[in-house]
């Protein structure tokens, strides 16, 4: 029997096959777990559907987090199937294309700086807020999914960082909310994969070939490796653990230099 059976879990950010999302409901699924899922729009149904029936769920419902009238619409739809949700994944960013494109200070502006900080951040603390009822007093968890660009300047990833800043700061205030209540809050640092959040960001495939070569484990991560250690902090294996930001990025962050082994 697997460690999450008797778990029933809301998966928020499954787009395609390779997002984050998919690989966390896919080792949810092989651990027992029961699943649902949410879509953002009506262009990415069929895939969220098609996700679903290969876990054997039947349950997605549409959520564009932005719309509190859709987060109220999804937590009352779940009410009527499920008595309650043990498990809840966001696994949800986004920041208008432009701000994603050269220098911070030239890219940034106040309405890129407060979509990103609405869909990336308060989206969680909505989506806390609206599953309460149904988590409260069960040992249930909530997990997001977050990037070293919170805590260090990467790139290009610009008001990003800013905004997974702030969620991460956001796990802090609800663990401390939540906690009392039955639900731990954590997030996951997820080293870079190539998923559709990840198309047409410049220079991409430089930062995988960098990673890979000077992280610990000498690979990138795959939505595999996230998976299992979401399994792991959402079920009761992790019961001691609140939150908390556990990086699953092959040790990338603990490095200080490398020197080329060639060179
Ligand atoms: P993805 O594109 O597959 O997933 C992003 C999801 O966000 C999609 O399912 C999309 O529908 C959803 N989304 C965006 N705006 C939304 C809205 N308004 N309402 C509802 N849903 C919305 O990409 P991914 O890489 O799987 O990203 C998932 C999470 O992982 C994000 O928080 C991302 O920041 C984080 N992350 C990604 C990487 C990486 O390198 N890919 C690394 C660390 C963290
Ligand atoms: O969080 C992310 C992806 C964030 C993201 C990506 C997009 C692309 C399409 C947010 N908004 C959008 N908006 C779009 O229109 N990651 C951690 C992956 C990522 O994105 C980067 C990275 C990494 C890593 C952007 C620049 C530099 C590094």
């Amino acid at each position: 029997m697997g460690f999450m059976a008797g778990k029933r879990a809301l998966i928020v950010g499954v787009a395609s096959d390779r997002s984050i999302a998919t690989g966390i409901a896919e080792a949810f699924a092989r651990e027992g777990a029961e699943l649902a899922f949410t879509y953002q729009n009506d262009r990415l149904k069929g895939r969220v559907d098609k996700l679903a029936a290969k876990l054997g769920s039947k349950m997605t419902y549409p959520l564009d987090v932005s719309s509190d009238d859709e987060i109220d619409a999804l937590f009352a739809a779940i009410a009527k199937d499920w008595d309650g949700i043990d498990v809840l994944v966001h696994s949800v960013g986004f920041a208008p294309r432009d701000q994603l494109d050269g220098t911070f200070v030239e890219a940034v502006t106040r309405e890129g700086f407060r979509i990103a900080h609405d869909i990336s951040s308060y989206s969680l603390a909505a989506l806390a807020k609206g599953a309460l009822p149904l988590m409260e007093g069960r040992n249930s968890s909530i997990l997001t999914l977050t990037y070293l660009g919170a805590v260090k300047a990467v790139p290009n990833y610009n008001v990003m960082g800013l905004a997974k800043a702030s969620l991460e700061a956001n796990v802090r205030f609800l663990a401390a909310d939540l906690g009392p209540r039955g639900i731990r809050v954590n997030a996951i640092s997820a080293g870079a994969i190539k998923t559709l959040a990840a198309a047409g960001i410049g220079g991409f495939r430089k930062m995988l070939h960098h990673m890979a070569k000077v992280s610990p484990i000498r690979r990138t991560v795959t939505t595999e490796d996230v998976g299992n250690a979401a399994a792991f902090l959402c079920s009761d294996l992790a019961a001691g653990i609140a939150g908390e930001i556990l990086y699953v990025d092959g040790g990338y962050n603990t490095i200080g230099m490398h020197l080329d082994e060639d060179e």
